[in-house]
C-alpha cells in the first residue's frame, strides 16, 4: 500500500532544504532535511544546532523510513472477529471516535471510572502535541488505573527529585562539557546518546573532558562501549550499586572529604547523613559489589578534589530494587563535595519555557494512594506498571476492564509481558493511540493513528530541561500530513469534546466546576500546541517569543548550565533536608541485606548448585526500545538480540558461541543464539529489550523477519524498587541451558 503522500515528486519539482529535529531519543539532534515535494531526499546533522552541532546517529535517516513505511497506518482501523478469525477494518475517524467514546463510557457506566485504565509509552514525552492536549482527555477519565513508561525506567529520580529538591523535576543536570571527573554508572550514554542528561555528540564531549585533563570512570557489569572510551572501567556486581554508594558516601565522612561549600547555607541532616551511613564501610561492602575497597576509597578522594566533578546514575541503577537509594546517594554525594549548582558539577537548566517555574507541571507526591491488589504506592497519579495485568487479573470492585494504550508497546516493554498479553486479550474494550498494528496494539478494538513525527511541529517541552546546555528551538513540519489525516493533539482534542458529552450525565462534580472544564477544553483544543507555545512564552517573562523562534528553526543557544538552584530554593525558603524519611526508614534494612560480615555467604551454595545467572539489559545505538525495528536499515546486519556471556560461565555450562539457549526465570523462557564474551562479569548475563516480534496478528513485515525475543517475557513483574515499586530489571535470576 504506497501512499500518495510521499510517491516521487515529478524530476523538475525543487529540492529544498529544512531545518528540523530527531525526536527519536532524549539527544534530540538538530537535523538539515532535503526535500523534494513531499519526499525526503536526505536527513543529515544540522552543523550549526547550537546543541547538537551537527551530530546524528544511524537512527536519524530512519525517520524517513518511518515516514514511508507501508506498514505505517494512516486510517483508523477496527478489529472484528467473524467466523473465529481477527480482520481489521479501516473506519472513518468519525466513525473511530464514536466506538471509542462509546466503548469507554460503557465500561465507566457499568464499573466505575477506575476500571478503565491508561497507559502512556515513552514517545509520549517526545512528542509535545501529547502533552499539550493529551490531559485534556486523560484527566476527564477520572480514573487511579494511571500507568506510564515512567515505572519501567526512571521513576527513582522522580522520587529523589521531589523529595530533596521539592520538585519532580528538578533533576540536577551534569555539566559535562566543563567537569574535571565523571562517574556513570548504569549508564552508557554512547549506545543510548544521554538519558536524564541530552547529550548529543557524547563522544566528543567525552574527549573535550579529557583533553582538559578531566577523568571520566565507569561502574557497569558488563564493559560498554562507554566503559571503553573511559580512563577506568570497574565491574559491579548487579544490584549492589546501593551498597557501593553508601561506601563512597562512608568514605567522604570517615576520610574528612564531605564539604559542601556554598551549599553548607542550605543543607540540613549532615550528622544524620554520616551515623547513617556508619555500617557501610568500602571494606565491608566490597565482598557485595565486588569493587575492592581500596579502589573506592580513592575514587571517592578523587571526586571530592577534582576542580568540579559529578556523579551520574541512570537506567541501570533505577531499575534495580535499591534505585531509589542509588538515586538519592548520587545527590548526596554531589551535594556533600559541594558539586551540586556549581560549575562543572551538576545544575538545573533553564530553558526559556520553564514549566517547573510556570507551575505548569505540578511538585509531585508519593503514596497518596496505593494499587488494589498488591497496595503499590502511586507516585504523581500513576501506578506502577509492574501491577497492570493483575490489576486487569484480578476480580473485584476496581478491576481494569478497559485500556487506553498511547505511544506505548508494554506487551515488549513492561516486565512478564507475557501475562499483560494475556491480561490485555480479556479486556472488555481496548483503544490504542499509535500508528503501528504490533504487538501491543493488536488487542485494541480500535486504533487511532497519528501523523508521523516529520508530518508535525515539534518544541521539546521535556528534554530542553534535561540538556547540559541551555538551548531554545522550535522546528515546523518538514513534510505535508497525509489526506485525513490527524495528529495525536488533535485526536486528544476531539476525544475530549465528544467523552464530555458522552458522560456528562455521570460527572458528579460541582456545576461550577464541569462548566470550566468545559470551557478550557473548549479554549485549549482548538489552539494548535504552538499557539500554546506562543502564549507560554509570552507569560515566562524570558524575552525570547515565538516568532523569534520560528525565524531560528536551527536554534538559539542560550548558554552554558549556570548555578540557580540555591536560589531557587531560597525564594521559596526551602531547604534540603539530606535524610528524607523515605530514605531514614529504608537504610536499615540495606543494612541487613548488605551485611558488614558477609564472609561466607557467597559461598554458601554447594559446589553442585548451579547458582542463578544475574539477567541485565543492553542498549545498541540502533535501536529506540520496541518501535524501530520495522526500519531495513536498523535491523540488517548480524542479529543483535544475542544473549552475552562470560567464557567462564559458558564452559561451565558446556556452552559455545553461536549456539542456541534457552534462557529461563520464574516468569518464562525464551530461545536465543549465545555470545560468549569477556566483556562481562561472571555470573551476569545480558539481553537487549524491544524485541520478539513473533506474536502472531501484528503488521510488522521487517521486525518479523528480524524478531528476536522479548526479554520482558523473562523479567519479573514481582522484583520491583523497593520504595517506589518501579520494575526491577536488573539481576533477575535466570539459568541458561542448550536447547
Ligand atoms: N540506541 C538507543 N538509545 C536509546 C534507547 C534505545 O532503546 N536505544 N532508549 C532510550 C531510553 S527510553 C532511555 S530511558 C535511555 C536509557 O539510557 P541509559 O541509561 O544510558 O541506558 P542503557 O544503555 O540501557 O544503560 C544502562 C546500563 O546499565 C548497566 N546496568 C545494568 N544493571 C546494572 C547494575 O545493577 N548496576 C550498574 N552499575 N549498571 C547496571 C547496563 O549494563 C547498561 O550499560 O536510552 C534512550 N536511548
Ligand atoms: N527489560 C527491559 N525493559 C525495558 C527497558 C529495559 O532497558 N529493559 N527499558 C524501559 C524504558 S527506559 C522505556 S522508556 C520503556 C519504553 O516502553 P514503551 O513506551 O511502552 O515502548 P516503546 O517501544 O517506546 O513503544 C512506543 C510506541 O509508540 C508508538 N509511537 C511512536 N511515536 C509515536 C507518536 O508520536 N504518537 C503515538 N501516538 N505513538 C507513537 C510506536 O509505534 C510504539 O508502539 O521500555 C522499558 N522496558
Ligand atoms: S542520537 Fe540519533 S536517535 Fe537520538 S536524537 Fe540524535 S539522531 Fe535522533
Ligand atoms: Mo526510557
Amino acid at each position: 500500500m504506497a501512499h500518495a503522500s510521499h510517491a516521487a515528486a515529478p524530476a523538475d519539482t525543487p529540492v529544498t532544504t529544512r531545518h528540523g529535529v530527531c525526536n527519536l531519543c532524549e539527544a534530540i539532534c538538530g537535523l538539515t532535511f532535503q526535500v523534494q515535494g513531499n519526499r525526503i531526499v536526505s536527513v543529515k546533522g544540522n552543523e550549526a544546532d547550537p546543541l547538537s552541532r551537527g551530530h546524528i546517529c544511524p537512527k536519524a535517516v530512519a525517520l524517513k523510513d518511518l515516514h514511508e513505511d507501508p506498514d505505517r497506518l494512516r486510517q483508523p482501523i477496527r478489529r472484528v472477529t467473524v467466523d473465529g478469525e481477527t480482520r481489521w477494518e479501516p473506519i472513518s475517524w468519525d466513525q473511530a471516535f464514536d466506538l471509542v467514546v462509546d466503548g469507554l463510557a460503557r465500561v465507566r457506566e457499568a464499573y466505575g471510572s477506575s476500571a478503565v485504565g491508561v497507559y502512556q509509552g515513552n514517545p509520549n514525552v517526545h512528542n509535545w502535541g501529547n502533552i499539550t492536549h493529551g490531559h485534556l482527555f486523560l484527566s476527564q477519565l477520572k480514573t487511579r488505573a494511571r500507568f506510564s513508561a515512567t515505572s519501567a525506567d526512571q521513576l527513582p529520580h522522580h522520587v529523589v527529585a521531589h523529595a530533596l529538591y521539592g520538585h519532580q523535576l528538578a533533576i540536577p543536570i551534569p555539566d559535562i562539557d566543563h567537569t574535571r571527573f565523571m562517574l556513570i554508572l548504569g549508564g552508557n550514554p554512547l549506545a543510548s546518546n544521554g538519558s536524564l542528561m541530552t547529550v548529543p555528540d557524547v563522544r566528543a564531549r567525552f574527549k573535550a573532558l579529557k583533553a582538559r585533563g578531566g577523568k571520566l570512570v565507569v561502574v557497569d557489569p558488563r564493559r560498554t562501549e562507554t566503559a571503553a572510551i573511559a580512563d577506568e572501567h570497574l565491574f559491579i556486581d548487579p544490584g549492589t550499586d546501593a551498597a557501593w554508594l553508601l561506601a563512597l558516601i562512608h568514605t567522604l565522612f570517615d576520610e574528612g572529604l564531605a564539604k559542601p561549600g556554598a551549599l553548607q547555607s542550605i543543607l540540613d541532616q549532615i550528622d544524620a547523613v554520616r551515623a547513617a551511613v556508619e555500617p557501610f564501610s568500602p571494606e565491608a561492602m566490597a565482598a557485595h559489589t565486588g569493587i575492592d575497597s581500596a579502589a573506592t576509597r580513592r575514587l571517592a578522594r578523587e571526586l571530592a578534589h577534582a576542580d568540579g566533578g559529578v556523579v551520574y546514575g541512570r537506567m541501570g541503577v533505577s531499575t534495580q530494587p535499591h534505585g531509589v537509594v542509588c538515586q538519592w546517594a548520587i545527590q548526596v554525594l554531589n551535594l556533600l563535595t559541594g558539586n551540586v549548582d556549581r560549575i562543572g558539577g551538576a545544575m538545573l537548566t533553564q530553558p526559556a519555557l520553564n514549566l517547573i517555574d510556570l507551575k505548569l507541571m505540578g511538585p509531585g507526591h508519593l503514596g497518596a494512594w496505593r494499587s488494589r491488589v498488591r497496595g503499590a504506592p502511586e507516585f504523581s497519579g500513576e501506578l506502577p506498571v509492574s501491577v497492570m495485568a493483575e490489576e486487569m487479573l484480578t476480580p473485584g470492585k476496581g478491576q481494569i476492564r478497559a485500556l487506553v494504550t498511547a505511544a506505548g508497546n508494554p506487551v515488549l516493554s513492561t516486565p512478564n509481558g507475557r501475562q499483560l498479553d494475556q491480561a490485555l486479550a480479556g479486556l472488555d474494550f481496548m483503544v490504542s493511540i499509535d500508528f503501528y498494528l504490533n504487538e501491543t496494539t493488536r488487542h485494541a478494538d480500535v486504533i487511532l493513528p497519528p501523523t508521523c513525527f516529520v508530518e508535525h511541529d515539534h518544541y521539546d517541552l521535556v528534554f530542553l530541561h534535561l540538556a547540559v546546555r541551555n538551548v531554545s528551538r522550535y522546528s515546523p513540519a518538514i513534510v505535508e500530513r497525509g489526506p485525513d489525516t490527524r495528529h495525536d493533539w488533535e485526536i486528544y482534542a476531539e476525544l475530549a469534546r465528544r467523552y464530555a458529552q458522552r458522560t456528562w450525565a455521570l460527572e458528579r462534580g460541582r456545576m461550577r466546576e464541569r462548566l470550566q472544564g468545559m470551557l478550557v477544553r473548549g479554549i485549549v483544543g482548538r489552539l494548535a500546541p504552538h499557539r500554546l507555545l506562543a502564549l507560554g512564552l509570552k507569560r515566562s517573562g524570558s524575552g525570547l517569543t515565538f516568532e523569534r523562534l520560528k525565524a531560528h528553526p536551527e536554534g538559539i543557544d542560550l548558554g552554558p548550565l549556570q548555578p540557580s538552584l540555591i536560589n531557587r530554593l531560597q525564594r521559596r525558603k526551602r531547604r534540603i533536608a539530606l535524610l528524607p524519611d523515605l530514605i531514614r526508614l529504608e537504610l536499615p534494612f540495606l543494612a541487613q541485606a548488605f551485611p558488614s560480615h558477609a564472609a561466607g555467604t557467597a559461598a554458601s551454595a554447594t559446589q553442585t548448585e548451579r547458582p542463578a545467572l544475574k539477567l541485565i539489559g543492553r542498549r545498541d545505538v540502533r535501536t529506540n526500545n520496541s518501535w524501530m525495528h520495522n526500519s531495513e536499515r536498523l535491523v540488517s546486519g548480524k542479529p543483535r538480540c544475542t544473549l552475552w556471556m562470560h567464557p567462564d560461565d559458558a564452559s561451565r555450562r558446556g556452552l559455545t558461541d553461536g549456539q542456541t539457549v534457552a534462557v529461563s526465570s520464574r516468569v518464562g523462557q525464551i530461545a536465543v543464539p549465545l555470545h560468549v564474551t569477556a566483556d562481562i562479569r561472571p555470573g551476569v548475563v545480558s539481553l537487549p529489550h524491544g524485541w520478539g516480534h513473533d506474536r502472531p496478528g501484528i503488521a510488522l513485515q521487517v521486525a518479523q523477519a528480524h524478531a528476536g525475543a522479548s526479554i520482558n517475557d523473562l523479567t519479573d513483574d514481582r522484583l520491583t524498587e523497593r520504595i517506589s515499586a518501579n520494575a526491577a530489571f536488573s539481576a533477575v535470576p535466570v539459568d541458561v541451558v542448550a536447547v
